[in-house]
């Protein structure tokens, strides 16, 4: 449908936009007020078609994807693209006198996510939007996403993101669909906030919608006006602490009454829209599961289980069997991590405390599956592990298996781990419900987006832009590599690095060459992930340097970006060192610029885009049976980065996809750990790999300065020393360092020739098609949700 607004003026709509927005003639305008009256123009422009895709949607077979975490990072340069507004943006900001780019660079992000789970939700959504296909994720309006990160002498610490502080024109709110969620301490009105997801060049746009926790009155009258001023607010600040801010953590939880607050919160007010919507449509609840699907990203919304049967049992007077009969049709359920301590459970006290009908479910629950499994001839103590309440806590990823028709992994490595391991017994029973949807990463944002010269290549090389909805094109010519090519790609990548060199410069004030390697790794700071491996390198080879200055070493620039969750000491310990390292390599003669450390502050979905299209090497090195699957590899590989990487998540499908010759990989296999940590001594390590004790001892011998906190102290005897329950060094990094420095060393040499590094790169980028998210997505939406692609 030809849109007559998409044809209208496009400066006009903005000028008047922008007006709006400050009150003020554009000539004295501020750059932000013109972000928002671009945005605003953005909205105005899709609204029919945002309010017909939602209409249309209505009739036939949805999917609602659930998820505590949505990382969207900015909205305005990403809808310009879909929507093939970027020049018309262009013109008109400059007929203004001002610069699309210094606009685009006011935008907060949204990041109301932790890290890769978050993002690949956002991912999905712009799949799921340029696939037409009948989506709508939900999720809570966080006041504060994802901390700030500051650097205070190179020791991490947080301050509050308040991303929405500013109008914020991509989210609109819908005060007539507000609906109610009660606790038994506390009744409050969830609000939805929608955004709109545009896709590629469809005319669809889809909906994420978000929900806000607001209190019934807006304070106690009465206790004001008796003077009372902080007892009259008191409901009002717990209700608006349900959706205040996004849990900092990263596959680790903390166990807090709010966070279950929040949980129930969201999934009550979907599920109350949801069986509204199709009772409205419908007329009926017994067809329920037949237009209806619900996706758990992980354990968060697990709650959705027993909050269906309990609004199909006590609000709409269905039976037990019927309800359980619609809730096990409906439900499906994404596993994302390995780390047992990230299956959430929760005290049946906080249950008890907040909804005790929902807990009453939840035992009914509990009491039908320990009577199936009985029948079935488990023994008790098979049953007792596998029982969604045992031992005082609600077990969600077990409810989430029991209830649930599919049971994903993240890539292939670790669907064979959950089915043998994480989730084994479940496995033992339902073999069929279980599945691999291997993660993908949208190519709009992760690389015509943000990295436009490489997108002009391609469009020119495949002699259209067909890829960028279609990546797998790409693959045919992956043989077809030139070297005019060669020559293009490094002179794209070397553009790239050049503004990436000018942008960190301006944002931190580090000078870096960008002839230099750029070698990475950006995500968050976990043990497991194995950023201390990474500086491990770094000092092994500063004292190389200093051994003997004349060494061979190519430049190069190590890159990092991570945050820690708060609580979290030795991921922050792992910070400070990092940092540390920097100020002892940067600016030191011998080294003479040939090394340099930077970390990136505030890492983010922005600076991710800025980082992936200049980066030469990615940094894959969890240890292996680690990491579900990681994401970024994905991004790095499409941008023309080479993986430097285990046999970990989904580096092991990057691997078969590009070959052993296109990546390097190192390390001990997820199959070899069990019997090499048998006879694992660290100390043996530490005294044999050459160079490995001066490493280590770099950190408490004075070469490093934690400033007398012990932190560094501690992160070299947790290598070298067993805490009594874990082993010492439980992520292999002795036992892999010797690998990984040479694979790294070769990797470095490697670079020289300069046109063979490119052909490298042309396979993996030629070759990363079946990373995008349209094929996890199309994946999904057939073997999975069941549905069909449906235009407006
Ligand atoms: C995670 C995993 O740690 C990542 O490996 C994975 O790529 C991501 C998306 O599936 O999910 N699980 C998690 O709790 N946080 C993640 O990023």
């Amino acid at each position: 449908m030809e849109d007559k607004r998409m044809a209208q003026d496009f400066k006009g709509a903005a000028e008047a936009q922008i007006r709006a927005v400050s009150g003020r003639p554009t000539s004295a305008s501020t750059p932000m007020e013109f972000w928002q009256g671009l945005s605003a123009t953005v909205v105005d422009r899709i609204a029919d078609n945002w309010h017909a895709t939602t209409e249309k949607f209505k009739a036939g077979r949805r999917q609602h994807y659930l998820s505590a975490e949505f990382l969207m990072g900015r909205a305005l340069l990403n809808n310009l693209l879909n929507l093939g507004l970027v020049e018309e943006a262009e013109k008109a900001t400059n007929a203004f006198g001002m610069n699309l780019t210094d606009i685009l660079e006011q935008e907060p992000d949204a990041a109301l996510g932790n890290g890769g789970l978050g993002r690949l939700a956002a991912c999905f959504l712009d799949s799921c939007a340029t696939q037409d296909l009948p989506v709508v994720g939900y999720g809570i309006l966080y006041r504060y996403g994802l901390f700030k990160q500051v650097f205070s002498n190179g020791y991490q610490t947080e301050t509050p993101d308040s991303w929405m502080e500013e109008e914020y024109p991509f989210i609109v709110r819908h005060q007539e669909e507000t609906r109610f969620v009660t606790y038994a301490d506390l009744k409050v009105r969830a609000v939805p906030y929608d955004l709109p997801i545009t896709g590629y060049g469809t005319d669809n746009v889809g909906t994420l919608r978000l929900w806000k926790a607001e209190p019934i009155e807006e304070f106690d009258y009465a206790a004001f006006n008796s003077q009372r001023f902080t007892d009259a607010i008191v409901d009002r600040e717990r209700t608006m602490d349900i959706s205040r801010v996004l849990y900092p953590n990263d596959s680790t939880y903390e166990g807090k009454v709010l966070r279950v607050r929040q949980q129930y919160f969201f999934c009550s007010a979907s599920l109350q829209e949801i069986v509204e919507n199709h009772l409205t449509q419908h007329g009926t609840l017994a067809n329920f599961a037949e237009y209806n699907s619900i996706q758990l990203n992980d354990t968060h919304p697990v709650l959705a289980i027993p909050e269906l049967m309990r609004l199909l049992m006590d609000e709409h007077g269905l039976g037990w069997e019927k309800a359980w009969d619609i809730v096990s049709k409906t439900f499906a359920y994404t596993n994302h991590t390995v780390l047992a301590e990230a299956l959430e459970t929760w005290e049946i006290s906080i249950f008890d405390r907040l909804f005790p009908r929902v807990m009453e479910i939840v035992w009914e629950i509990d009491r039908r599956f320990r009577m199936e499994m009985h029948a079935m001839g488990l023994d008790e103590g098979r049953i007792n592990y596998m029982a969604p309440v045992s031992n005082g806590l609600v077990h969600m990823a077990w409810i989430a298996c029991y209830a649930s028709f599919s049971i994903n992994g993240v890539a292939a490595l670790h669907t064979e781990i959950i089915k043998r391991e994480t989730l084994g017994e479940w496995h033992a029973i339902w073999p069929e419900k279980f599945n691999n949807k291997t993660n993908g990463v949208t190519p709009r944002r992760w690389l015509n987006q943000c990295n436009p010269r490489l997108s002009a290549l391609l469009t020119e090389v495949t002699g259209s832009d067909a890829w960028v909805t279609d990546l797998d094109v790409l693959a045919d010519y992956a043989d077809k590599g030139t070297d005019e090519i060669y020559d293009r790609l490094n002179e794209i990548k070397y553009a790239n690095k050049v503004a990436f060199a000018e942008w960190i410069y301006k944002r931190q004030g580090i000078e870096i060459d960008p002839e230099a390697i750029f070698d990475v790794q950006i995500k968050r700071l976990h043990e497991y992930k194995r950023q201390l491996l990474n500086i491990m390198y770094v000092i092994d080879l500063y004292f190389r340097i200093k051994e003997n200055p004349k060494l061979d070493v190519p430049k190069r620039v190590f890159i990092f970006g991570a945050k820690a969750a708060p609580g979290y000491v030795r991921a922050k310990a792992i910070i400070k060192l990092i940092n540390e390292v920097g100020r002892l390599v940067n600016n030191d003669a011998d080294v003479d610029g040939r090394l340099k450390v930077v970390f990136v502050e505030n890492y983010n979905v922005s600076p991710a885009e800025k980082i992936i299209p200049a980066a030469d090497v990615s940094e894959q090195i969890s240890t292996a049976g680690k990491e579900a699957s990681g994401t970024s590899n994905m991004k790095f590989m499409m941008n023309g980065a080479l993986t430097l990487g285990t046999l970990d998540g989904a580096n092991v499908e990057i691997l078969e996809a590009v070959g052993a010759d296109n990546a390097y990989i190192f390390g001990a296999k997820e199959e070899e750990l069990p019997e090499l940590r048998r006879t694992y001594d660290p100390r043996y390590q530490y005294e044999t790999v050459p160079g490995l004790k001066r490493v280590l001892d770099a950190f408490t011998d004075g070469t490093l300065d934690d400033g007398n906190t012990g932190m560094f102290h501690d992160l070299r005897w947790s290598l070298l020393n067993s805490n009594g329950w874990d082993p010492a060094d439980v992520y292999y990094l002795l036992g892999d360092f010797d690998a990984y420095r040479t694979a790294r060393d070769q990797m470095a040499a490697d670079y020289a020739d300069r046109r063979h590094w490119a052909q490298m790169c042309w396979q993996n980028i030629t070759l990363s098609g079946r990373f995008s998210s349209d094929r996890t997505i199309r994946d999904y939406a057939r073997e999975v949700w069941k549905i069909e692609p449906t235009k407006i």
